[in-house]
């Protein structure tokens, strides 16, 4: 059978909408990466052949599993929780978990496909994965989170373990909840072990992991406008999301000397037109973190600023934009007002926030455009660190950590610019098309060299 013979990609994609009904963000997900590879594979007939992207695109397994937890009022309550084990070949799955009432199969293969591309991006031997629950911490005491945590890691053990899979945190899962799965894994099983990442630093967690992935997606942001003599300073940046990634994004656009214009949550957006500085930063780490309350108060504490309930900040005049909240959380019109309004450059910290016709809309006006799987990989990069420190029984220091994770996001950056240099129709960097296809071929060449398994 010659390439010529092989299926293209609409056949490709029938393929994958038929077998994943249903399934509308992994059939998203999917799609984006198969446009630029099956472009690349076009005259690799080994590719084809060994049918690689079918079989990155069919996990390798997932695990589904029933959750019971007593609430502080003695009801039992019922959730689901996952974990989709997508591919292995070059290390240990590795992916987060998130916890989240919008929590599904769709969302959860999705996020475990891109992360396969993700972890290839970052050099380090890392597979992908992903899990979860539809369990929602919002409103729930601390002894309910733990007491779920606890449940949720009482099944989930029997999948993970330091060189299997690595779980890590995801929206709904930082800290504490990483705490309560660690003590439960370690109880269960009587081995410490670096199983999860994000851990404390008291018990094998990683210096700057808590940071990478927002810091992460500005230096990414930095690399793409340094290729046009540009840089943050001065500049104004509009960022949803008000959790991890978002936060810690709006603290180096800060330190860079840019200027934060919003964050946002899923009730609405925070507008401040002075900027947010270290202070309002911390504010909002506060208020989201610790006391789990509203953002709309922030504008009873600090003067001038608007809350917007109910939109997105995206309609808000902008040099930069970092979508840090949610898949999808961007269409087109959203695309087109940033892109109208003089917006020259996106880097996603969160995955896939912008829905594919939103992508096309900053393809064609040819604008830095950068993907989450290359901008957010700072935070699993750290990740695989925490993983090399665990093996070693070491901790490596502050400087030694920040230098490693600006000189990844440089190094994915510049990888990115290798496949994706020119490919945008006016000539600039694709730098989708750039991570899409960087990311497979390190996995694709890994399954060639195993034959068919
Ligand atoms: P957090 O739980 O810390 O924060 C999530 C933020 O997103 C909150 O502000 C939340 O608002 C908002 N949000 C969540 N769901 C929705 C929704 N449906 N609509 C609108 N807003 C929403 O999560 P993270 O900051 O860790 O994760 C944010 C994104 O970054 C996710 O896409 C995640 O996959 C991605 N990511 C995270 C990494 C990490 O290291 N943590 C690494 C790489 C990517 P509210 O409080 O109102 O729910
Ligand atoms: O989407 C992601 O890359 C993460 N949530 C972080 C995963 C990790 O293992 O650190």
């Amino acid at each position: 059978m010659s390439v010529a013979d092989h299926v293209d990609l609409e056949q490709f994609m029938a393929g994958v909408e038929k077998r994943n009904p249903g399934e509308t963000e992994f059939i998203q997900a999917v799609r984006e990466v198969s446009e630029d590879v099956f472009e690349y594979i076009a005259d690799k007939e080994q590719y084809h052949h060994h049918q690689i992207l079918r079989r990155i695109a069919e996990p390798d397994r997932i695990v589904s599993f029933r959750v019971c937890w007593e609430d502080d009022n003695g009801n039992i309550r019922v959730q689901r929780g996952y974990r989709v084990q997508n591919n292995n070949a070059i290390g240990p799955y590795k992916g987060g978990l998130r916890f989240h009432p919008s929590v599904t199969q769709s969302i959860l293969k999705f996020l475990a496909f891109e992360q396969t591309f993700k972890n290839s991006l970052t050099g380090l031997p890392m597979g992908g994965g992903k899990g979860g629950s539809n369990f929602n911490p919002k409103g729930k005491s601390d002894n309910e989170i733990m007491r779920f945590c606890q449940s949720f890691m009482t099944e989930l053990y029997r999948h993970v373990g330091e060189d299997t899979d690595v779980p890590a945190g995801d929206i709904g899962v930082g800290a504490r909840e990483i705490g309560y799965m660690f003590g439960q894994y370690k109880r269960i099983t009587n081995r410490f072990t670096g199983v999860l990442t994000g851990k404390g630093l008291e018990y094998g967690g990683s210096l700057v992991r808590t940071e990478a992935t927002g810091y992460g997606a500005v230096y990414f942001l930095q690399n793409m406008l340094e290729t046009k003599g540009e840089s943050i300073s001065g500049k104004s940046a509009v960022i949803s999301g008000s959790g991890n990634v978002a936060t810690h994004a709006a603290e180096k656009i800060h330190q860079l000397g840019g200027k934060v214009l919003t964050v946002s949550d899923s009730k609405g957006y925070l507008h401040d037109p002075a900027g947010m500085d270290q202070e309002k930063i911390d504010w909002i780490k506060r208020q989201k973190g610790v006391v789990r309350g509203s953002l709309a108060e922030y504008t009873d504490v600090f003067a001038g600023s608007s809350w917007n309930p109910g939109k997105t900040p995206w309609e808000v005049a902008c040099d930069l934009a970092l979508p840090c909240a949610t898949q999808n959380e961007m269409d087109k019109t959203g695309a087109e007002l940033l892109v109208g309004n003089g917006c020259i450059a996106v880097s996603e910290g969160a995955n896939m926030p912008v829905n594919l016709e939103g992508v096309k809309v900053f393809k064609t006006a040819g604008i830095l455009y950068a993907p989450g799987k290359a901008s957010n990989a700072g935070g699993v990069a750290v990740s695989g660190l925490e993983m090399s420190q665990n093996s070693g029984r070491i901790s490596w220091s502050e400087d030694q950590l920040q230098e490693h994770l600006k000189t990844i996001m440089k190094d994915i950056h510049d990888t990115c610019v290798e496949y994706g240099a020119g490919r945008l129709p006016n000539g600039e960097c694709d730098y989708v098309k750039g991570a899409n296809i960087a990311g497979f071929v390190k996995v694709a060449n890994a399954m060639l060299a195993f034959g068919v398994v």
